[in-house]
C-alpha cells in the first residue's frame, strides 16, 4: 500500500531527481535543525532543488498535499527558525548557489539564495568592492537565510543590517507564485515595499530564492582597539567619546568571563595583562597617521577620565584578526555548555539603566549559574548567555531559564526594547513575542501571512502560532 508520505516522495523525486530527495537519518538530523539544540528535529524528507522553477513545483505540490515546508539555508540560526520538528519537508537552498550577475555601475550583485555570505564577500573583494554585513558564521550562513532573518552582526553600527543591502529579491509564495520585488531600484515609491515585509519574515511568507545585493567601497586600513573598562557605565562613556570623534565601524563588548573562556578554549592570548571587568572592541578606518593619532588622543582622554584601564591597538592585519577572534569566537566557545541565550536590545541611550536592571534580576535569580555577557553594545544589543552546569539535566535547565526570562523580558518591555534584537523569533522566542509586539501587531502579521500563504504551509509555528 502507498502511504501519503510515499506519494509526496515520489512526486518530489519526479521534480528534482531521486538523488536530490534525502530521507536517511543523518540527512534528516543535519538538515532538520539549525544551531539550536533544544528541539529534536523530525522532518519527513529533505529536498534540494536546483532552479527557481523546481522550488515553485515543490511548493505547489506541498500546497496540494498540505505538507508544511521549512526553508533551510546555512542553518546557523539561534532561535530554531529552521528547525523541522514535526514531519515538515525541508527545502534546502544549497544548490541555488550561483552568483548570477554583477552590475558595476549599480554596484549590485544578483545571487541565488544559497550563496554563502563569505562567497559574496569574496566576490565583492574581487571586484574592488565590499559586502559589509559580517558575523562569525559568515563561512556557512547563506544569503537567503540572512535575508529571512535580517541578519545583523558586528558592523551594524556603521553599515546597518542585511535589510539595508537588499536591493531586490525574488520570493516563491505559499501558492508557488514568483514575486520579483523591487528589481534593484534605488528609488521606487510605487506602492508598498513588499520586499521589506519578506526580510526578517523567517520563511513564513514564502521562500527567498534570489536576491540583488548592494555593495559599497572597501574600507581603508581597518584598525582594531581592545580596551579594558571597569564597569558598564564606562563602556557607554567610551562609546560616546569615540562616536563624537571618529567614525566607528564596530563597537562590541564582552565580560572578563567571556575573555577567560575564549582565551582558554581557543588558545588565544589575552590582549594585555591588566584585568578588567569588561572589554570594549572598537574598529575604525585609519588610512593615515593623523587618523590614528586622533584615535589615540580619544583613548588617552578615556584613560584620564578613568573609563579605560588599559588598551591595545592592532599594528597589522594579522593582529587585528586575532583581536577580533576574542569577540567573534565567544559564541562557538560557549556552545559546549549548551547555553540559554538572550538576544535583547533597547535604545543605546537607555543601555546603562537597562543593564543595571537586568544585572540585578540575573544575579538574584541565577546565583549558581555562570553568566556570560557580550554583544553589540554600540547598537544597544546584548547577548546574555547562561551556561548549563554539567550536573543539571537539560529540561530542568531550560525550565529555570524560562522562568527568569519572563523577568528579563518584563524589563525589556519596560524599556521599550526587543526580545530578539537580531536572531529572530523562530520557535524559541515566540512565547515571549508579546513583550515586544502588541496584540494588534501580531494579528496584522497573521493576516499578512494568510495573504502570502493561504494554506499555512510556509514554516508554520515560527514567530507565532
Ligand atoms: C554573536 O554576536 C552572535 O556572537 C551569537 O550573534 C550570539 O551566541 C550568541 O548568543
Ligand atoms: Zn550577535
Amino acid at each position: 500500500m502507498t502511504s501519503p508520505d510515499n506519494n509526496i516522495l515520489s512526486s518530489l523525486r519526479h521534480i528534482v531527481g531521486s538523488e536530490r530527495v534525502l530521507t536517511d537519518a543523518d540527512s534528516l538530523l543535519e538538515y532538520g535543525r539549525d544551531w539550536t539544540r533544544a528541539i529534536t528535529p523530525d522532518p519527513v524528507a529533505v529536498v534540494l532543488p536546483s532552479t527557481i522553477a523546481e522550488v515553485q513545483d515543490i511548493v505547489r505540490l506541498a500546497a496540494r498535499e498540505r505538507t508544511a515546508i521549512v526553508p533551510s539555508g546555512g542553518r546557523t540560526g539561534l532561535s530554531a527558525g529552521a528547525v523541522a520538528r514535526s514531519g515538515e519537508l525541508v527545502l534546502a537552498l544549497d544548490r541555488l548557489n550561483r552568483i548570477e550577475d554583477f552590475n558595476p555601475v549599480d554596484r549590485t550583485v544578483r545571487c541565488g539564495a544559497g550563496v554563502v555570505t563569505a562567497q559574496l564577500q569574496q566576490f565583492a573583494e574581487e571586484q574592488g568592492l565590499f559586502y559589509p554585513v559580517d558575523f562569525a558564521s559568515s563561512g556557512s550562513s547563506q544569503i537567503g537565510g540572512n535575508i529571512s532573518t535580517n541578519a545583523g552582526g558586528i558592523k551594524v553600527i556603521r553599515h546597518g543590517m542585511t535589510r539595508d543591502w537588499v536591493a531586490g529579491l525574488k520570493l516563491v509564495t505559499g501558492t508557488g507564485e514568483l514575486l520579483d520585488l523591487n528589481r534593484g531600484l534605488v528609488k521606487n515609491n510605487a506602492g508598498y515595499d513588499l520586499r521589506q515585509l519578506v526580510i526578517g519574515a523567517e520563511g513564513t511568507l514564502g521562500i527567498v530564492v534570489e536576491a540583488t545585493m548592494s555593495l559599497s567601497r572597501p574600507p581603508h586600513n581597518l584598525a582594531v582597539m581592545v580596551l579594558g573598562v571597569p564597569d558598564m557605565a564606562s563602556i557607554m562613556s567610551v562609546l560616546g567619546v569615540f562616536q563624537d570623534g571618529i567614525e566607528l565601524s564596530a563597537f562590541e563588548f564582552f565580560s572578563e568571563l567571556a575573555l577567560e573562556k575564549v582565551v582558554e578554549h581557543q588558545g588565544l592570548q589575552r590582549p594585555f595583562a591588566t584585568p578588567a571587568a569588561y572589554y570594549a572592541l572598537l574598529e575604525f578606518e585609519a588610512p593615515d597617521e593623523p587618523a590614528m593619532e586622533k584615535a589615540m588622543g580619544l583613548f588617552e582622554h578615556c584613560v584620564e577620565q578613568g573609563w579605560v584601564l588599559d588598551g591595545v591597538v592592532s599594528q597589522s592585519v594579522a593582529q587585528a584578526r586575532n583581536l577580533w577572534r576574542l569577540r567573534e569566537d565567544i559564541s562557538e566557545t560557549l556552545s559546549r555548555w549548551t547555553p540559554y541565550k538572550n538576544d535583547i536590545s533597547t535604545l543605546v541611550s537607555r543601555v546603562p539603566a537597562f543593564l543595571a536592571d537586568i544585572e540585578a534580576v540575573v544575579n538574584a535569580s541565577y546565583p549558581e549559574f555562570e553568566i556570560v555577557w557580550y554583544g553589540h553594545i554600540g547598537d544597544g544589543n546584548l547577548h546574555l548567555n547562561v551556561l548549563k552546569p554539567d550536573a543539571m539535566v537539560m529540561d530542568e535547565f531550560q525550565r529555570r531559564c524560562g522562568e527568569v526570562s519572563k523577568q528579563v523580558f518584563e524589563i525589556v518591555q519596560r524599556y521599550g526594547g526587543s526580545v530578539s534584537a537580531e536572531h529572530g523569533v523562530g520557535l524559541l522566542k515566540k512565547d515571549y513575542l508579546h513583550y515586544s509586539r502588541s496584540p494588534l501587531e501580531v494579528e496584522i502579521m497573521r493576516q499578512i501571512k494568510r495573504v502570502f500563504d493561504p494554506q499555512g504551509i510556509m514554516n508554520p509555528g515560527k514567530i507565532f502560532d
